[in-house]
């Protein structure tokens, strides 16, 4: 039978869990924990992405700061701000939110920002350490996929794990967690993209699939074996006649997928909110390692 991965319902348990650590620490006369997120612009689909995380931070005690910068800030300017969050000891992690804006390079900004407060693991010392084996911050989507898989006792080890996407906050990292020798990992893993020759044949072969295109509806029944493991990291906005005017579906056509599946996770309430969750444990992890 198919089992729904709840991620959703698995956030707020962890995030329960944080909460208790958090009370722990503070009635032992210590500052909460202290994340904060640097927002460049005003796109509407940021703004939500960070709303959702300084409403975890509420919900488990971790204090949040959201500082905004307007779209036409320099680069120059914007690295003061990133120095500022870096000196600021009150601070144990910061986030910058992407998509930045196009006169901005992501690759100028993630190698300010200090490795130890790189909560989202995009600097290219943490990114080296995961690569390693011996990670810091591991990247919040991956951290949240391979936390799911353990809190659901899904086994890995020697599992044939087909990934689609290879973007650097997705694709590449989860790739090289889910090989490597962890209780999390052991899989035999095919990273496929827009140039693999013929994906659907790949993905019909794998025992897990990680669906992280961007592409709403990419994989479909014909593609996936009876019995997989799916995690569809997708989050694509399809306009609709609802009240809002669109709705989110994933990468992965669920209605027709689900019947095939093992366990699956849904979109919304799957990755998603692990994603956020993962954020927060990393903080922690800064918080205990710097911050105490
Ligand atoms: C849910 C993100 C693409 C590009 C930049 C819960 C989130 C999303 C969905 C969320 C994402 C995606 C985030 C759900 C943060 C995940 O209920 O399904 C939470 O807030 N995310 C981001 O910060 O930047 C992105 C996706």
């Amino acid at each position: 039978m198919m089992q729904l991965i709840d991620g959703k319902q698995l956030a707020l348990t962890i995030q329960e869990e944080i909460r208790t650590e958090v009370d722990q620490y503070a009635s032992q006369g210590h500052r909460k924990p202290h994340l904060a997120a640097l927002l460049v612009g005003e796109n509407p689909a940021s703004r939500s992405y960070i709303n959702n995380k300084m409403r975890a931070c509420k919900r488990t005690g971790i204090e949040s700061t959201l500082v905004q910068q307007p779209a036409d800030i320099s680069q120059e300017e914007l690295l003061k701000v990133i120095d500022d969050l870096n000196q600021n000891d009150q601070i144990d992690g910061y986030i910058v939110q992407l998509p930045l804006p196009k006169h901005i390079s992501e690759e100028v900004i993630n190698l300010a920002i200090s490795p130890d407060k790189d909560v989202d693991g995009f600097h290219p010392t943490n990114m080296g350490l995961m690569v390693q084996g011996s990670p810091q911050y591991i990247p919040a989507t991956p951290y949240g996929i391979l936390t799911m898989l353990e809190r659901y006792q899904i086994p890995t080890s020697g599992k044939h794990c087909v990934v689609i996407g290879r973007s650097n906050i997705v694709g590449r990292p989860i790739s090289i967690l889910l090989s490597m020798k962890s209780p999390t990992g052991n899989c035999t893993v095919t990273l496929t993209h827009s140039r693999t020759q013929n994906i659907a044949e790949e993905v019909k072969r794998a025992d897990i699939v990680i669906a992280a295109i961007g592409k709403a509806n990419f994989v479909t029944a014909d593609m996936v074996k009876q019995g997989a493991v799916v995690i569809d990291v997708g989050i694509n906005s399809i306009d609709d006649d609802s009240q809002r005017g669109y709705s989110l579906v994933g990468d992965v056509d669920f209605e027709q997928v689900a019947p095939k599946c093992s366990y699956i996770t849904p979109v919304p309430g799957g990755v998603g909110p692990m994603t956020v969750t993962a954020l927060l444990m990393n903080t922690m992890k800064a918080y205990k390692q710097y911050g105490l």
